[in-house]
């Protein structure tokens, strides 16, 4: 029998990372001596790592050497693991449990479709880890969203035709991704924002159970 994979987003979606990339990249801003705002970190959502040091040296007109791109970008993250390291299930965002334990009794097979290299940590620091079959991460990936490569990698890894693949995201290249891969998206945030997402919700308490069952009869 045909099934349809889950596949999530981690930061904006699962738990709000952002906050703690913000501080480690706004750090090494004012240490190469710039500042770095909320809201230039918006560009950073759903972007890798490589390219958002790009964006930060853009926006505080720094050239860099080879070596010194590939040191910022290890000391941003010795930072970053610092500010997740006390991370634990207070940080999961609301009601994110009730949807995955829902999903999970039902059988529904679940992956992590993530930028982030970090992922496996974070999940397993705030207690969610058991309940994905599949993560891909920034670690299995080689093009980065709006490319559908993390999320068709995630339906091949649960066994599912990447038409039959739903995927929970917040940033517009993730929901540019799910689209691409053919997938059905539905965007966690600001419709004015995610509006080229199939479905829309500020956040999972606004998704009721005949919401889920709906994607679960599509095949
Ligand atoms: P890391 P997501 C993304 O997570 C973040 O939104 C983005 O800001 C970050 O640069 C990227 O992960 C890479 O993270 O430095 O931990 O490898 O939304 O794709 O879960
Ligand atoms: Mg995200």
């Amino acid at each position: 029998m045909r099934k349809v994979g889950f596949i999530f987003d981690l930061d904006g979606v699962i738990v709000d990372t952002a906050k703690y990339h913000y501080l480690a990249w706004r750090k090494l801003a004012n240490e190469l001596g710039f500042d770095f705002t909320h809201d230039q970190n918006e560009l950073f959502k759903g972007v890798s790592r490589k390219r958002c040091l790009e964006i930060l040296l853009n926006i505080g007109d720094v050239t860099a050497t080879h070596e010194q791109f590939d040191r910022w970008m290890i000391d941003k993250n010795v930072d970053y693991l610092e500010y997740i390291e006390n991370m634990d299930a207070s940080e999961i965002l609301p009601d994110v449990p009730r949807v995955l334990k829902y999903l999970k009794e039902r059988d529904m097979p679940i992956a992590l479709g993530s930028a982030s290299k970090n992922a496996r940590p974070i999940l397993e620091k705030v207690g969610l880890l058991h309940y994905f079959d599949a993560i891909v991460d920034g670690n299995n990936v080689t093009k980065a969203k709006p490319d559908p490569e993390v999320f068709l990698i995630a339906a091949k890894n649960l066994g599912v035709n990447p038409l039959d693949g739903v995927v929970f995201e917040d940033a517009v290249a993730g929901i540019q991704a799910a689209n691409a891969a053919g997938m059905i998206s539905v965007g966690i945030g600001d419709n004015q924002i995610l509006f080229e997402a199939a479905h829309n919700f500020n956040d999972f308490t606004e998704m009721d159970s005949g919401f889920l069952d709906g994607l679960r009869a599509l095949t």
